[in-house]
Protein backbone atom coordinates (compact mmCIF):
# COMPACT_ATOMS: atom_id res chain seq x y z
CA UNK A 1 0.00 0.00 0.00
CA UNK A 2 1.31 3.49 -0.96
CA UNK A 3 0.89 6.85 0.71
CA UNK A 4 -1.08 8.03 -2.53
CA UNK A 5 -3.62 4.94 -2.82
CA UNK A 6 -4.38 4.22 0.76
CA UNK A 7 -8.29 4.26 1.76
CA UNK A 8 -10.17 3.57 4.43
CA UNK A 9 -12.43 1.22 2.67
CA UNK A 10 -16.78 2.60 2.50
CA UNK A 11 -19.63 0.52 3.75
CA UNK A 12 -22.86 2.17 3.20
CA UNK A 13 -25.32 -0.47 3.05
CA UNK A 14 -23.68 -1.41 6.42
CA UNK A 15 -24.01 1.85 7.52
CA UNK A 16 -27.56 2.76 6.85
CA UNK A 17 -28.33 -0.48 8.21
CA UNK A 18 -27.02 1.11 11.15
CA UNK A 19 -28.79 4.23 10.88
CA UNK A 20 -25.86 6.62 10.45
CA UNK A 21 -25.66 9.92 8.60
CA UNK A 22 -23.80 8.44 6.11
CA UNK A 23 -23.14 10.72 3.62
CA UNK A 24 -21.70 13.32 6.54
CA UNK A 25 -19.53 9.62 7.58
CA UNK A 26 -18.65 9.23 4.14
CA UNK A 27 -16.58 12.08 3.54
CA UNK A 28 -15.02 11.45 7.48
CA UNK A 29 -14.22 8.25 5.56
CA UNK A 30 -12.19 9.88 2.64
CA UNK A 31 -10.57 12.42 5.27
CA UNK A 32 -9.14 9.89 7.48
CA UNK A 33 -7.87 7.93 4.85
CA UNK A 34 -5.95 10.70 2.67
CA UNK A 35 -4.53 11.53 6.10
CA UNK A 36 -3.35 8.08 7.39
CA UNK A 37 -2.03 7.88 3.99
CA UNK A 38 0.45 10.65 4.47
CA UNK A 39 1.07 10.57 8.00
CA UNK A 40 1.83 6.84 8.42
CA UNK A 41 2.70 5.52 5.13
CA UNK A 42 4.89 8.18 4.13
CA UNK A 43 7.02 6.90 6.79
CA UNK A 44 10.34 5.45 5.74
CA UNK A 45 11.68 2.29 6.75
CA UNK A 46 8.75 0.54 8.70
CA UNK A 47 8.85 -2.73 9.61
CA UNK A 48 6.84 -5.40 7.14
CA UNK A 49 4.62 -6.65 9.93
CA UNK A 50 3.12 -3.17 10.23
CA UNK A 51 0.68 -4.50 7.13
CA UNK A 52 -1.97 -6.19 9.22
CA UNK A 53 -1.96 -2.63 11.43
CA UNK A 54 -2.39 -1.30 7.98
CA UNK A 55 -5.07 -3.17 6.69
CA UNK A 56 -6.89 -2.64 10.40
CA UNK A 57 -7.23 1.05 9.27
CA UNK A 58 -8.64 0.54 5.84
CA UNK A 59 -11.14 -1.64 7.74
CA UNK A 60 -11.76 0.12 10.13
CA UNK A 61 -15.50 1.15 9.27
CA UNK A 62 -15.95 -2.44 7.25
CA UNK A 63 -14.72 -5.89 8.24
CA UNK A 64 -14.24 -5.01 11.95
CA UNK A 65 -17.48 -3.75 12.42
CA UNK A 66 -19.06 -6.75 10.27
CA UNK A 67 -17.51 -9.05 12.74
CA UNK A 68 -19.58 -6.97 16.00
CA UNK A 69 -22.69 -7.49 14.60
CA UNK A 70 -22.08 -11.27 13.64
CA UNK A 71 -21.36 -11.49 17.43
CA UNK A 72 -24.63 -9.94 17.88
CA UNK A 73 -26.58 -11.91 15.71
CA UNK A 74 -25.13 -15.36 17.60
CA UNK A 75 -26.11 -13.44 20.92
CA UNK A 76 -23.09 -12.15 22.10
CA UNK A 77 -22.79 -8.71 23.91
CA UNK A 78 -21.14 -5.98 22.47
CA UNK A 79 -19.84 -3.61 24.95
CA UNK A 80 -18.90 0.15 24.51
CA UNK A 81 -16.78 1.58 27.19
CA UNK A 82 -14.41 5.16 28.13
CA UNK A 83 -12.13 4.07 30.44
CA UNK A 84 -9.40 1.65 31.26
CA UNK A 85 -10.82 0.90 34.52
CA UNK A 86 -13.93 -1.02 32.93
CA UNK A 87 -12.67 -4.91 33.53
CA UNK A 88 -13.18 -5.84 29.65
CA UNK A 89 -12.20 -9.57 30.92
CA UNK A 90 -15.87 -9.99 32.15
CA UNK A 91 -17.04 -8.94 28.75
CA UNK A 92 -15.10 -11.44 27.18
CA UNK A 93 -15.70 -14.40 29.47
CA UNK A 94 -19.75 -13.88 28.97
CA UNK A 95 -19.04 -14.50 25.25
CA UNK A 96 -18.94 -10.60 24.43
CA UNK A 97 -16.54 -7.85 22.60
CA UNK A 98 -15.42 -4.71 24.53
CA UNK A 99 -14.50 -1.63 22.12
CA UNK A 100 -13.16 1.46 23.43
CA UNK A 101 -15.22 4.21 22.46
CA UNK A 102 -13.41 7.43 23.11
CA UNK A 103 -12.91 10.42 21.17
CA UNK A 104 -10.34 11.21 19.85
CA UNK A 105 -11.49 13.53 16.73
CA UNK A 106 -12.57 17.49 16.29
CA UNK A 107 -14.80 16.59 13.80
CA UNK A 108 -17.62 15.04 16.34
CA UNK A 109 -16.95 17.96 18.50
CA UNK A 110 -19.43 20.36 16.71
CA UNK A 111 -22.50 18.18 17.62
CA UNK A 112 -21.44 17.68 21.07
CA UNK A 113 -21.61 21.00 21.54
CA UNK A 114 -25.19 21.57 20.38
CA UNK A 115 -25.58 20.54 23.74
CA UNK A 116 -22.68 19.89 25.78
CA UNK A 117 -20.57 22.96 27.37
CA UNK A 118 -17.64 24.19 25.07
CA UNK A 119 -15.60 24.24 28.00
CA UNK A 120 -15.28 20.21 28.42
CA UNK A 121 -12.27 18.30 27.66
CA UNK A 122 -12.57 17.19 24.16
CA UNK A 123 -12.22 13.90 24.48
CA UNK A 124 -15.71 13.44 26.49
CA UNK A 125 -17.31 15.90 23.24
CA UNK A 126 -15.70 13.99 20.59
CA UNK A 127 -16.64 10.65 22.30
CA UNK A 128 -20.86 12.20 22.83
CA UNK A 129 -20.67 13.52 19.25
CA UNK A 130 -19.38 10.30 17.46
CA UNK A 131 -23.07 8.87 18.93
CA UNK A 132 -25.22 12.65 19.03
CA UNK A 133 -23.85 12.79 14.97
CA UNK A 134 -24.70 9.00 14.19
CA UNK A 135 -20.96 9.21 12.67
CA UNK A 136 -19.34 5.99 14.63
CA UNK A 137 -20.25 2.82 13.54
CA UNK A 138 -19.26 1.29 16.82
CA UNK A 139 -21.71 3.47 18.26
CA UNK A 140 -24.00 2.70 16.77
CA UNK A 141 -23.05 -1.79 16.87
CA UNK A 142 -23.03 -1.59 20.69
CA UNK A 143 -26.12 -3.01 22.65
CA UNK A 144 -25.01 -0.71 25.60
CA UNK A 145 -22.01 1.08 26.81
CA UNK A 146 -20.44 1.39 30.28
CA UNK A 147 -18.86 4.92 31.52
CA UNK A 148 -17.49 5.46 34.86
CA UNK A 149 -16.78 8.55 37.32
CA UNK A 150 -13.14 8.85 36.69
CA UNK A 151 -13.94 12.79 36.21
CA UNK A 152 -16.63 15.11 36.19
CA UNK A 153 -16.71 16.26 32.28
CA UNK A 154 -17.36 11.96 32.08
CA UNK A 155 -19.94 11.36 34.79
CA UNK A 156 -22.16 14.22 34.01
CA UNK A 157 -22.24 13.01 30.38
CA UNK A 158 -23.20 10.00 31.18
CA UNK A 159 -26.17 11.39 32.50
CA UNK A 160 -27.15 12.92 29.19
CA UNK A 161 -25.62 9.93 26.83
CA UNK A 162 -27.99 7.36 28.42
CA UNK A 163 -30.63 8.85 26.18
CA UNK A 164 -29.06 8.33 23.56
CA UNK A 165 -28.03 4.88 24.34
CA UNK A 166 -28.37 2.43 27.13
CA UNK A 167 -25.56 3.83 29.64
CA UNK A 168 -24.41 1.81 32.82
CA UNK A 169 -21.92 3.46 34.82
CA UNK A 170 -19.37 1.78 37.62
CA UNK A 171 -18.27 3.81 40.60
CA UNK A 172 -14.58 4.70 40.44
CA UNK A 173 -13.13 5.09 44.11
CA UNK A 174 -10.98 8.46 44.12
CA UNK A 175 -8.72 6.86 46.65
CA UNK A 176 -6.72 4.30 47.25
CA UNK A 177 -7.88 2.90 50.83
CA UNK A 178 -9.09 -0.76 51.87
CA UNK A 179 -12.76 0.91 52.29
CA UNK A 180 -11.73 2.22 48.74
CA UNK A 181 -10.82 -1.05 47.11
CA UNK A 182 -14.11 -2.87 49.16
CA UNK A 183 -16.07 -0.59 47.52
CA UNK A 184 -14.49 -1.30 43.97
CA UNK A 185 -15.00 -4.85 44.50
CA UNK A 186 -18.43 -4.59 44.71
CA UNK A 187 -18.43 -2.59 41.52
CA UNK A 188 -16.77 -5.02 39.71
CA UNK A 189 -19.11 -7.59 41.05
CA UNK A 190 -22.09 -5.63 40.17
CA UNK A 191 -20.68 -4.93 36.74
CA UNK A 192 -20.48 -8.94 36.27
CA UNK A 193 -24.09 -9.19 37.21
CA UNK A 194 -25.39 -6.67 34.96
CA UNK A 195 -22.77 -8.05 32.14
CA UNK A 196 -24.98 -11.63 33.09
CA UNK A 197 -28.44 -9.82 33.21
CA UNK A 198 -28.35 -7.97 30.19
CA UNK A 199 -26.63 -10.86 27.66
CA UNK A 200 -29.20 -13.63 29.99
CA UNK A 201 -26.25 -15.74 30.82
CA UNK A 202 -24.30 -17.18 33.70
CA UNK A 203 -20.25 -16.35 33.66
CA UNK A 204 -18.45 -19.21 35.47
CA UNK A 205 -15.10 -19.23 36.92
CA UNK A 206 -13.54 -21.27 34.13
CA UNK A 207 -14.64 -18.82 31.57
CA UNK A 208 -13.21 -16.42 33.57
CA UNK A 209 -10.18 -17.69 33.99
CA UNK A 210 -10.11 -17.87 30.08
CA UNK A 211 -10.98 -14.27 29.50
CA UNK A 212 -8.29 -13.04 32.23
CA UNK A 213 -5.61 -15.49 30.39
CA UNK A 214 -6.77 -14.23 26.85
CA UNK A 215 -6.33 -10.66 27.81
CA UNK A 216 -3.16 -10.42 30.24
CA UNK A 217 -1.85 -12.06 26.50
CA UNK A 218 -2.50 -8.76 24.93
CA UNK A 219 -1.00 -7.13 27.43
CA UNK A 220 1.96 -9.24 27.33
CA UNK A 221 1.86 -8.88 23.79
CA UNK A 222 2.08 -4.88 24.64
CA UNK A 223 4.58 -5.39 27.30
CA UNK A 224 6.71 -6.90 24.47
CA UNK A 225 6.62 -4.24 22.05
CA UNK A 226 7.49 -1.33 24.79
CA UNK A 227 10.19 -2.97 26.30
CA UNK A 228 11.96 -3.75 22.31
CA UNK A 229 11.57 0.45 21.80
CA UNK A 230 14.10 0.95 24.29
CA UNK A 231 16.83 -0.08 21.70
CA UNK A 232 19.11 2.58 19.61
CA UNK A 233 18.31 3.00 16.76
CA UNK A 234 14.75 2.78 17.71
CA UNK A 235 12.99 0.07 15.88
CA UNK A 236 9.82 1.63 15.25
CA UNK A 237 8.42 4.66 15.38
CA UNK A 238 6.51 6.14 17.88
CA UNK A 239 3.88 6.78 15.96
CA UNK A 240 3.27 2.45 14.66
CA UNK A 241 3.52 2.22 18.26
CA UNK A 242 0.79 4.68 19.09
CA UNK A 243 -1.21 3.17 16.31
CA UNK A 244 -0.73 -0.29 17.82
CA UNK A 245 -2.00 0.77 21.05
CA UNK A 246 -5.12 2.27 19.69
CA UNK A 247 -5.99 -0.90 18.00
CA UNK A 248 -5.79 -2.71 20.55
CA UNK A 249 -9.22 -1.54 22.28
CA UNK A 250 -10.87 -2.50 19.34
CA UNK A 251 -9.11 -5.39 17.61
CA UNK A 252 -10.15 -9.10 18.41
CA UNK A 253 -7.45 -9.77 21.46
CA UNK A 254 -6.31 -13.21 20.63
CA UNK A 255 -5.38 -12.24 17.03
CA UNK A 256 -4.18 -8.43 17.91
CA UNK A 257 -2.03 -10.41 20.39
CA UNK A 258 -0.52 -12.84 17.60
CA UNK A 259 0.31 -9.84 15.22
CA UNK A 260 1.80 -8.06 18.31
CA UNK A 261 4.64 -10.98 18.78
CA UNK A 262 4.61 -11.03 15.19
CA UNK A 263 5.57 -7.36 14.84
CA UNK A 264 8.17 -8.33 17.71
CA UNK A 265 9.78 -11.25 16.32
CA UNK A 266 10.82 -8.77 13.70
CA UNK A 267 11.83 -6.10 16.02
CA UNK A 268 14.14 -8.33 17.31
CA UNK A 269 16.02 -9.24 13.61
CA UNK A 270 15.98 -5.57 13.15
CA UNK A 271 17.41 -4.84 16.48
CA UNK A 272 20.14 -7.46 16.14
CA UNK A 273 20.89 -6.25 12.80
CA UNK A 274 20.96 -2.65 13.71
CA UNK A 275 18.10 -1.67 11.99
CA UNK A 276 16.01 1.25 13.10
CA UNK A 277 13.60 4.14 11.90
CA UNK A 278 15.74 6.63 12.43
CA UNK A 279 19.31 7.17 13.01
CA UNK A 280 20.86 6.70 16.47
CA UNK A 281 21.85 9.91 17.19
CA UNK A 282 17.83 11.26 16.90
CA UNK A 283 16.34 12.78 19.79
CA UNK A 284 14.47 10.33 22.07
CA UNK A 285 11.04 11.54 23.89
CA UNK A 286 8.73 9.79 26.26
CA UNK A 287 5.40 10.80 26.44
CA UNK A 288 3.61 11.28 29.60
CA UNK A 289 -0.72 12.03 30.60
CA UNK A 290 -3.85 11.84 29.43
CA UNK A 291 -5.39 8.83 26.37
CA UNK A 292 -4.57 9.73 22.49
CA UNK A 293 -7.64 7.86 21.37
CA UNK A 294 -7.50 7.10 17.54
CA UNK A 295 -7.11 9.27 15.29
CA UNK A 296 -5.30 12.09 17.58
CA UNK A 297 -1.75 11.41 16.50
CA UNK A 298 -0.97 15.27 16.70
CA UNK A 299 1.90 14.84 19.79
CA UNK A 300 3.59 11.98 17.84
CA UNK A 301 3.37 13.32 14.28
CA UNK A 302 4.84 16.92 16.05
CA UNK A 303 7.31 15.31 17.80
CA UNK A 304 8.87 12.84 15.23
CA UNK A 305 8.17 15.37 11.63
CA UNK A 306 10.84 17.09 14.00
CA UNK A 307 13.09 13.98 13.73
CA UNK A 308 13.02 13.11 16.91
CA UNK A 309 11.39 9.39 18.28
CA UNK A 310 8.94 8.73 20.40
CA UNK A 311 10.08 5.77 22.14
CA UNK A 312 7.74 5.47 25.12
CA UNK A 313 3.74 6.39 26.57
CA UNK A 314 2.70 6.52 29.82
CA UNK A 315 -1.02 6.88 29.34
CA UNK A 316 -4.30 4.55 29.09
CA UNK A 317 -3.64 4.31 25.71
CA UNK A 318 -0.13 2.91 26.24
CA UNK A 319 1.40 1.71 29.15
CA UNK A 320 -1.25 2.24 32.20
CA UNK A 321 -3.51 -0.10 29.98
CA UNK A 322 -0.96 -2.88 29.79
CA UNK A 323 1.60 -2.52 32.69
CA UNK A 324 -0.12 -4.60 35.14
CA UNK A 325 -1.35 -8.27 34.53
CA UNK A 326 -3.98 -10.10 36.14
CA UNK A 327 -2.80 -13.34 38.65
CA UNK A 328 -3.79 -15.77 36.70
CA UNK A 329 -2.93 -18.94 39.49
CA UNK A 330 -6.99 -18.66 40.76
CA UNK A 331 -9.44 -20.99 39.85
CA UNK A 332 -12.49 -20.19 42.31
CA UNK A 333 -14.82 -16.91 40.95
CA UNK A 334 -14.72 -15.08 44.38
CA UNK A 335 -10.81 -14.96 44.97
CA UNK A 336 -10.95 -14.15 41.14
CA UNK A 337 -12.91 -11.04 40.98
CA UNK A 338 -10.12 -10.04 43.92
CA UNK A 339 -7.36 -10.91 41.88
CA UNK A 340 -8.76 -8.64 39.03
CA UNK A 341 -10.24 -5.87 41.56
CA UNK A 342 -6.21 -5.91 42.68
CA UNK A 343 -4.94 -5.50 39.68
CA UNK A 344 -7.03 -2.66 38.47
CA UNK A 345 -6.73 -0.84 41.75
CA UNK A 346 -2.99 -0.37 40.45
CA UNK A 347 -4.02 1.86 37.49
CA UNK A 348 -2.54 5.55 38.07
CA UNK A 349 -5.11 7.50 36.84
CA UNK A 350 -4.60 11.29 37.64
CA UNK A 351 -8.74 11.03 39.11
CA UNK A 352 -7.06 9.44 42.05
CA UNK A 353 -5.57 11.43 45.18
CA UNK A 354 -2.93 11.20 46.46
CA UNK A 355 -1.38 10.01 43.16
CA UNK A 356 2.43 9.96 43.93
CA UNK A 357 2.89 5.75 42.49
CA UNK A 358 2.19 7.72 38.88
CA UNK A 359 4.89 10.30 39.43
CA UNK A 360 7.46 7.09 40.25
CA UNK A 361 5.78 5.19 37.72
CA UNK A 362 6.84 7.90 35.17
CA UNK A 363 10.59 8.37 36.16
CA UNK A 364 10.94 4.31 36.17
CA UNK A 365 9.09 4.40 32.32
CA UNK A 366 11.63 7.15 31.34
CA UNK A 367 14.61 5.48 32.51
CA UNK A 368 13.63 1.97 31.02
CA UNK A 369 12.38 3.31 27.59
CA UNK A 370 16.18 5.31 26.94
CA UNK A 371 14.51 8.47 26.44
CA UNK A 372 16.15 11.68 26.47
CA UNK A 373 13.59 14.04 27.44
CA UNK A 374 9.85 13.82 28.56
CA UNK A 375 6.83 15.37 27.01
CA UNK A 376 3.95 15.77 29.18
CA UNK A 377 0.61 16.00 27.27
CA UNK A 378 -2.69 17.19 28.65
CA UNK A 379 -5.88 17.76 27.46
CA UNK A 380 -7.79 21.35 27.59
CA UNK A 381 -9.88 21.40 30.52
CA UNK A 382 -9.02 18.27 32.26
CA UNK A 383 -7.91 19.73 35.14
CA UNK A 384 -7.02 16.55 37.29
CA UNK A 385 -3.51 15.63 34.43
CA UNK A 386 -3.18 19.57 34.08
CA UNK A 387 -2.55 19.41 38.06
CA UNK A 388 -1.11 16.40 38.32
CA UNK A 389 1.68 18.09 35.88
CA UNK A 390 2.85 19.81 38.77
CA UNK A 391 4.63 16.94 40.59
CA UNK A 392 5.45 15.46 37.13
CA UNK A 393 7.34 19.04 36.31
CA UNK A 394 9.13 18.85 39.45
CA UNK A 395 10.33 15.69 39.84
CA UNK A 396 11.42 16.10 35.95
CA UNK A 397 13.60 18.87 37.16
CA UNK A 398 14.86 17.29 40.60
CA UNK A 399 16.50 14.53 38.39
CA UNK A 400 17.65 16.95 35.73
CA UNK A 401 15.15 15.48 32.76
CA UNK A 402 14.53 17.95 29.83
CA UNK A 403 10.82 18.96 30.08
CA UNK A 404 7.56 20.24 28.02
CA UNK A 405 4.68 20.47 29.04
CA UNK A 406 1.69 20.67 26.71
CA UNK A 407 -1.91 21.47 26.89
CA UNK A 408 -3.88 21.13 23.96
CA UNK A 409 -7.26 20.38 22.30
CA UNK A 410 -8.23 18.46 18.46
CA UNK A 411 -8.12 21.45 16.97
CA UNK A 412 -5.33 21.73 13.85
CA UNK A 413 -5.14 26.01 14.95
CA UNK A 414 -2.34 25.78 18.08
CA UNK A 415 -0.01 23.26 15.37
CA UNK A 416 2.31 25.84 14.36
CA UNK A 417 2.57 26.99 17.84
CA UNK A 418 3.64 23.89 19.32
CA UNK A 419 6.08 22.59 16.75
CA UNK A 420 7.80 25.96 17.53
CA UNK A 421 7.49 24.91 20.84
CA UNK A 422 8.75 21.15 20.42
CA UNK A 423 11.98 21.94 17.81
CA UNK A 424 13.01 24.04 21.34
CA UNK A 425 12.64 21.27 23.08
CA UNK A 426 14.57 19.07 20.71
CA UNK A 427 17.36 21.33 20.62
CA UNK A 428 17.56 21.49 24.15
CA UNK A 429 17.79 17.56 24.29
CA UNK A 430 20.42 18.19 21.07
CA UNK A 431 22.44 19.88 23.67
S1 LIG B 1 -8.10 5.71 33.90
S2 LIG B 1 -6.91 8.63 32.20
S3 LIG B 1 -9.06 6.29 30.58
S4 LIG B 1 -10.28 8.43 33.16
S5 LIG B 1 -8.61 13.49 29.72
S6 LIG B 1 -11.94 12.30 30.07
S7 LIG B 1 -9.76 12.36 32.91
S8 LIG B 1 -11.07 15.35 31.50
S9 LIG B 1 -9.36 9.97 30.06
FE1 LIG B 1 -8.98 8.46 31.41
FE2 LIG B 1 -9.84 6.28 32.65
FE3 LIG B 1 -8.21 8.00 33.87
FE4 LIG B 1 -7.32 6.45 31.96
FE5 LIG B 1 -11.61 13.25 32.04
FE6 LIG B 1 -9.17 14.18 31.76
FE7 LIG B 1 -10.75 14.12 29.68
FE8 LIG B 1 -9.83 11.86 30.74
Amino acid sequence: MSAENFTVRPYPEMWAALDMDVPRFDKARQMLGEVYGKMFLGQVNRPDRMAYFDEMIAEIFGRRVEELLAAKKEGKPVVGTFCVYIPEEIVVAAGGICVGLCGGSQGSVPDAEKVLPRNICPMVKSAYGFKAGRICPYFQAVDFVYGETTCDAKKKTWELLDRLVPTHVMEIPQMKRARDKTLWLEEVRDFKAKVEEVCHTSISANELAGAIRVINDKRRALQRLTALRAASPAPISGKDALLIEQIAFYDEPVRFAREVNLLCDELDERIGNGVGVVPASAPRVMVSGVPMALPNWKVHNLVETAGAVVVGEESCIGSRYFKDLIDESHTAMEAQLEALTDRYMQIDCSCFTPNDERVDQVLKEYRASGAQGLLHYSLQFCHTYNIEEIKIREACEKEGIPYLAIESDYSPEDVGQLQTRVEAFLEQIRG
